[in-house]
């Protein structure tokens, strides 16, 4: 190739290179039930998968039930761009040190706050859902959602907030609340808004929380959208998901060895 034909250098990359949770991360996260990674995926891939967001959500059956505008359950299993992001190498990075051994997809879903909606995430804990006590299959040590906006979440159009600490409570009272979404609203939701931090993020960043950790989100004030793709992780060893969700991505060591349950 002559030296006109070379193609130009590659910007400057303004997103961090796939990598694994450091070890002051990871600490965060076993302190906390929670751990924000910036800039994981760049604008171009983001758009990519907006774009087929746009168009999953015209295709009759995706979008989800009333009360759920613009969201799509079960996405990772809706076409090969929402699969392929669910069980992209730089979100698999940053959880197989916490979630082991071996790993699965539990969930996958889109949610959505339309402009200016009002409809709130009640303060909840994913494991209030994801956990049949009495079923043995769904115990799970480690599971986790990672949570991406496809927009900057911001305090003012519906980012996370979180109870720092509260992974390590147990599994809290709620009631079901007919309005709203995330509907086992946790009893104690007056005491959470007091001791709650909001994440405001950037659009292709990462917050990675513990299925315990107490989140919610407010509504929607602003002219745009926010999306965000979550997708649920568990152990390998963990025999059951959400329904035809559940996936092993890496099976479990056999007979022990590093990532076997201590
Ligand atoms: O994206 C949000 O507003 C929070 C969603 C959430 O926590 C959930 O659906 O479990």
């Amino acid at each position: 190739m002559s030296a006109r034909a070379r193609p130009l250098p590659a910007p400057a990359a303004a997103v961090a290179p796939r990598r694994r949770l450091t070890a002051a991360e990871r600490a965060a996260y076993a302190r906390d039930g929670y751990a924000v990674v910036p800039a994981v995926f760049p604008a171009a891939g983001l758009a990519a998968i907006d774009a087929e967001i746009d168009r999953l959500i015209t295709v009759p059956g995706n979008e989800a039930g009333p009360g759920r505008a613009g969201w799509i359950y079960d996405i990772a299993r809706r076409s090969e761009i929402t699969r392929d992001f669910a069980e992209d190498e730089r979100l698999l990075a940053l959880v197989r040190d916490v979630v082991r051994p071996g790993l699965a997809i539990h969930s996958t879903k889109l949610v959505t706050k339309l402009p200016h909606s009002d409809d709130v995430c009640h303060w909840h804990q994913d494991e209030a859902f994801y956990l049949k006590p009495e079923d043995s299959d769904t115990h799970s040590r480690t599971r986790m959602s990672v949570w991406v906006p496809l927009q900057d979440a911001t305090e003012a159009n519906g980012c996370l907030w979180v109870v720092p600490g509260s992974h390590r409570w147990g599994m809290e009272e709620w009631v079901w609340q007919d309005s709203g979404t995330c509907q086992k609203r946790i009893s104690r939701h007056e005491w959470a808004d007091a001791h709650a931090t909001p994440l405001p993020v950037g659009a292709g960043s990462v917050v990675l929380f513990s299925a315990w950790t107490w989140h919610h989100s407010r509504n929607n004030r602003t002219d745009g959208i926010r999306r965000a793709f979550i997708v649920s992780y568990q152990e390998a060893t963990v025999r059951r998901g959400a329904g035809e969700q559940w996936k092993v991505l890496t099976p479990a060591p056999a007979g022990g060895g590093p990532g076997a349950p201590g």
